[in-house]
């Protein structure tokens, strides 16, 4: 029907101007009526100001008593010239950098900046203050654990959901499908269980305080050929763990895994006389990722991979 609407959501249509000098009275044309074309003729063609609109007076051929002014918009002519006015290019708003705050070692934390790297995604590091307490909890924390992220006025913390927030907003992983996606957030959580494993051993007891009576080395080991175990499963002979052609969170795991400087995961199999050398497809995933790019630059540089809290 003519004159309804048009539904909000529709795109905006590009702005038309016509020019109408060259139709002339008698001209062959085709006017639009209740949405159809007809073969029509121009029975006049108008400059006075009111008919700006429509200057043209059509008359439909084999249709008496229907004559009528139209605009370009309801006019086909070859003699009307149209110009369509390209919309003003939108002036794009530089994205706010996330700010992530973590220790200056690898920890819990590395794994969210390796994603980061892997997906050209930028971080900025947030300072820590010395009292942590307020920061944490204006990040939803329960107490003074990090990693935390800000995002404009987004604040959230714990590792996991910062590493798939991280993954989701990162523009290399744009068209990383849904299902890879969960897989990739599979491997994060199965490697936040790992550190809970490791961690029921008292190794960060021996690690952060010195205390050696309280580790147990066997447990250690059980958790660590548990958890490799598991990833050797999934890993695949060749290639990215979700089958894409660059590393994904979850290759990000694997490198974390066999980094030999990101602490404490390369204290690790020298605590417990663990050998990481014995999950070849795991192993593989690991280097091939590590020497993609964006990942490679990042090994390179990051200082955070290279900390050691024990040695303070
Ligand atoms: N469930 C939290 C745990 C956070 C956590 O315990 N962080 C540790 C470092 S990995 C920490 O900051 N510990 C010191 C503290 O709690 O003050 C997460 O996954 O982010």
């Amino acid at each position: 029907m003519r004159g309804m609407a048009p539904k909000k959501s529709a795109p905006k249509a590009p702005k038309k101007t016509y020019d109408y000098s060259d139709l002339e009275k008698g001209m062959k044309c085709q006017a639009e009526s209740d949405g159809k074309f007809y073969a029509a003729e121009i029975v006049a063609v108008s400059t006075a100001k009111n008919r700006t609109k429509a200057p043209v007076k059509v008359t439909y051929k084999g249709y008496d008593g229907y004559d009528e002014w139209v605009g370009g918009d309801r006019l086909k002519s070859k003699a009307l010239k149209v110009t369509v006015e390209k919309p003003e290019p939108k002036e794009k708003k530089p994205r706010e950098k996330p700010t992530f705050y973590y220790f200056p070692f690898a920890g819990r934390g590395e794994l969210t900046k390796l994603i980061a790297a892997a997906g050209g995604l930028e971080l900025e590091m947030g300072e820590l203050p010395e009292d942590r307490k307020e920061l944490c909890s204006e990040h939803g924390a329960s107490g003074t654990g990090l990693p935390l992220l800000k995002h404009g006025t987004m604040k959230i913390c714990q590792s996991q959901a910062i590493q798939n927030y991280v993954a989701s907003i990162a523009p290399k992983f744009r068209s990383v499908p849904t299902k890879a996606r969960g897989i990739d957030m599979m491997w994060g959580g199965n490697f936040e269980d790992m550190l809970g494993d490791a961690g029921k051993s008292g190794l960060f007891g021996l690690l952060f305080g010195g205390d050696a009576s309280g580790f147990k080395k066997d447990e250690l080991k059980e958790a660590l050929e548990k958890w490799f175990g598991v990833f050797e499963k999934l890993a695949p002979e060749a290639g990215f763990v979700t089958g894409g052609k660059n590393p994904s969170p979850a290759d990000c795991v694997a490198v974390l895994l066999y980094s030999s400087t990101a602490f404490p995961f390369c204290k690790l199999g020298s605590l417990c006389d663990f050998d990481n050398d014995k999950y070849p497809k795991l192993k593989g995933v690991a280097e091939r990722a590590a020497g993609a790019k964006g990942l490679k630059e990042y090994l390179e540089t990051s200082e955070s991979i290279k900390g050691d809290p024990s040695k303070k």
